[in-house]
């Protein structure tokens, strides 16, 4: 079964992974959300690109859930000495991807074939895709702070500025990749991982003709709120910011009119018997099992139970 997972930063490589190890890596593809990458020293840093890879590489720093395991930070400390920027923590190793992807960028090499390079020296097996070759770039209105890029939000704030609105730069000309239009025709199904969907999945869906695609498909998404919270990260407060409660039933709203399968944590089914809105949950599968991802094997679970669904619904 041809898979074509979308997924952003961490909490999307966490099932990437468990995928990545029940199916074999030509049945695999993961679109990852560009939206975070940024500018910092004149570098080109993904920081979604790297947690999927270095996370499938089993190379990630599994605590922090981005960067690399036993990393140094001797650059870093440097930086500090010359008061330069420290806020965004870039380790030694880290630093050589993204000295490597900048000139790999400024040699004409294009984001796709850049990552294509990396996954072959981390031996990193599924096709790992960025939504696009061209520019992305998320920026949020903040009462606090005005207009800032995402880094400067979820990392400089630590996603302590209350949103006002969020959009893409860029989107209205990015277009989704050759790799990634292929992808998601070739695939069986479509797997949206328990990423934030308005900063990480809202990005590759807003790119031109790629929600019109995924609606051809069948699409299952993994619910990114344990117990209507986010694990970590920005979601249940953006949802409070825009007046809004985080709950599946809103996390339903925000997919429903492609979604055709939710897997959703147990702590959350007293909602969807007590008041899920009947209309949006009528036509969406839901299903309730354990979400919560700390481990390989809670990964590999949750990725083989997604697929056990989707084989026997071709039965049917
Ligand atoms: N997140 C942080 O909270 N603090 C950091 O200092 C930080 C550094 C960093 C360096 C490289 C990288 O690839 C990711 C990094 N992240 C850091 C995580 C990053 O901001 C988020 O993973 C994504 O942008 C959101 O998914």
């Amino acid at each position: 079964m041809k898979i074509t997972a979308l997924a952003g930063g961490v909490g999307g490589a966490k099932l990437a992974q468990g995928l990545a190890e029940i199916l074999s890596p030509d049945d695999l593809t993961i679109i990852v959300n560009t939206g975070d990458d940024f500018n910092l020293f004149g570098l080109n840093i993904s920081p979604d690109l790297d947690t999927i890879c270095y996370t499938l590489a089993n190379k990630a720093n599994t605590e922090a859930g981005w960067g690399i395991q036993e990393e140094t930070f001797k650059i870093l400390e440097n930086i500090s000495k010359l008061n330069g920027p420290t806020w965004f923590k870039l380790g030694d190793k880290d630093l050589a991807t993204h000295l490597v992807r900048t000139q790999f960028l400024k040699e004409g090499l294009s984001l796709t074939a850049i990552t294509k390079r990396f996954c072959e020296t981390w031996n990193v097996k599924p096709k790992v895709l960025p939504m696009s070759d061209m520019p992305v770039r998320t920026i949020l209105e903040t009462v606090q702070k005005g207009i800032i890029n995402f880094q400067e939000y979820f990392v400089k704030n630590k996603f302590q500025l209350t949103v006002k609105n969020i959009w893409f730069q860029g989107i209205d000309t990015a277009l989704p990749s050759e790799e990634v239009k292929k992808a998601i025709i070739d695939s069986d199904a479509i797997i949206i991982c328990p990423s934030n969907p308005f900063v990480s999945i809202d990005p590759i869906l807003s790119l031109k003709g790629l929600r019109e695609m995924i609606t051809q498909k069948y699409v299952v998404a993994v619910s990114p709120l344990i117990n209507r919270r986010a694990l970590k990260g920005p979601l249940a407060k953006m949802f409070l910011d825009m007046g809004k409660k985080p709950s599946v039933n809103a996390i339903i709203n925000h997919y429903k009119d492609f979604l055709n399968c939710l897997f959703i944590d147990t702590s959350d089914w007293r909602e969807i018997n007590a008041k899920v809105d009947e209309t949006n949950a009528s036509c969406i599968i839901l299903k309730s099992t354990n979400i919560f991802l700390p481990d390989i094997n809670s990964r590999i679970r949750l990725a083989g139970e997604i697929i056990e669904f989707l084989e026997n619904r071709n039965r049917k």
